[in-house]
């Protein structure tokens, strides 16, 4: 990872700041390659050190082998001093939405220097891929497709959400997935209006409309989709909702493009879903970045100002939400080229009735 180190220390330079203390695990895994469970690195123009523990210490060397592994024992501000004491620093940055208060109470006690807070220095790096990041995001989303078209083949009335969830998670963890992100989502009949109805012991029944979203991670690049389909016919509401459903996402993923921002992406969405009536139902954001996180940056919503670039992946994920009566939403990862958008998630966004 030396150009990621070197892309983030002229990052320091840009904004004048002489070091930084990397505490967000998924942003030092992906600086330093190191997946451990615990572990910080400091980085400063010259400098580039990772703290861990006893445990760690022979993995780190293998993981990391462009940072000189520092054991720490008790405090991080022990550890960190000596080698701030050598540098000279006179003011150390640090992630403020990663520093629990009494992290940084410690470290204000113990280090001799200024602390400054920064926000988004490497989540901004980590937003546009490389072409091996984008090789692993697209062979884990041919197998969410494969995993869908699996799901279709097995689903049927009676049985559970929660045994949806598991065949799809047991199919990914076979094709090699590191594991979910997050509870899977399982919303069927009612619960569908639960834009986040994690699966329950609700068993699917005849006619319903079921919404699923499952994540996976490759390469340690997470995964992320959402179908909905129904369980035998679902009746002309279902058809007319999941079609302004299908509409709106057929519009973003063929208009989304490089420098608009993430207002505008949003919109192409939404005014489809408006003009059906049906905007008040529409209430998260059109979508978020996908990486070592499922949800990072950047972000597709009303109030995201920052202007897509090609190299990022997003998920495009409108959706319809009605309470006491159920919901659709179609999600795929898609990423960002210079002339458009390609989707990685290709299975089909028609209604699939089984
Ligand atoms: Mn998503």
């Amino acid at each position: 990872m030396p150009e990621r180190l070197q892309s983030l220390q002229e990052q320091l330079k840009k904004r004048s700041l002489e070091a930084i203390l990397i505490t967000h695990p998924a942003n030092r895994y992906y600086l330093s390659g190191f997946d451990g469970s615990n572990g910080v690195l400091l980085i400063g123009s010259e400098e580039a050190l990772l703290f861990t523990d006893f445990r760690y210490l022979e993995q780190a060397e293998k993981q990391s082998p462009h940072f000189k592994i520092c054991p720490w024992k008790a405090k991080l501000a022990d550890a960190l001093n000596p080698y701030i004491a050598t540098a000279g620093w006179d003011s150390l940055a640090f992630e403020e939405e990663q520093v629990t208060y009494s992290l940084y109470r410690e470290l204000k006690e113990a280090l001799p220097l200024e602390l400054i807070p920064q926000k988004g220095l490497v989540e901004e790096l980590r937003a546009v891929k490389s072409s091996t990041e984008v090789d692993s995001l697209r062979r884990g989303a041919a197998i969410m497709d494969q995993a869908f078209e699996y799901l279709l083949n097995l689903a049927k009335p009676g049985m559970s959400e929660q045994e949806v969830a598991l065949e799809l998670e047991y199919y990914l963890r076979r094709q090699g997935s590191g594991g979910p992100l997050f509870r899977y989502i399982v919303a069927s009949g009612e619960r569908g209006s639960l834009p986040h109805g994690i699966a329950s012991e609700k068993r699917l029944a005849p006619g319903e409309l079921v919404t699923v979203d499952f994540t996976g991670t490759f390469d340690s690049y997470a995964t992320d989709m959402t179908r909905t389909f129904a369980l035998g016919e679902p009746g002309a509401r279902a058809r007319e909702i999941y079609e302004t459903v299908r509409l709106a996402h057929r519009e973003a993923c063929q208009k989304i493009k490089p420098g608009m921002t993430g207002i505008e992406a949003d919109a192409l969405a939404r005014d489809l879903i408006e003009q059906a009536g049906y905007g008040e139902y529409f209430g998260h954001g059109l979508g978020h970045g996908l990486g070592l996180e499922v949800h990072e940056q950047p972000t597709l919503s009303p109030r995201s100002e920052a202007a897509l670039v090609p190299g990022m992946v997003v998920t495009i994920e409108p959706g319809i939400y009605i309470p006491g009566w159920g919901g659709v939403r179609i999600e795929d990862m898609v990423l960002i080229t210079s002339g458009g958008a390609e989707s990685l998630t290709r299975c089909t966004r028609e209604l699939v009735v089984i």
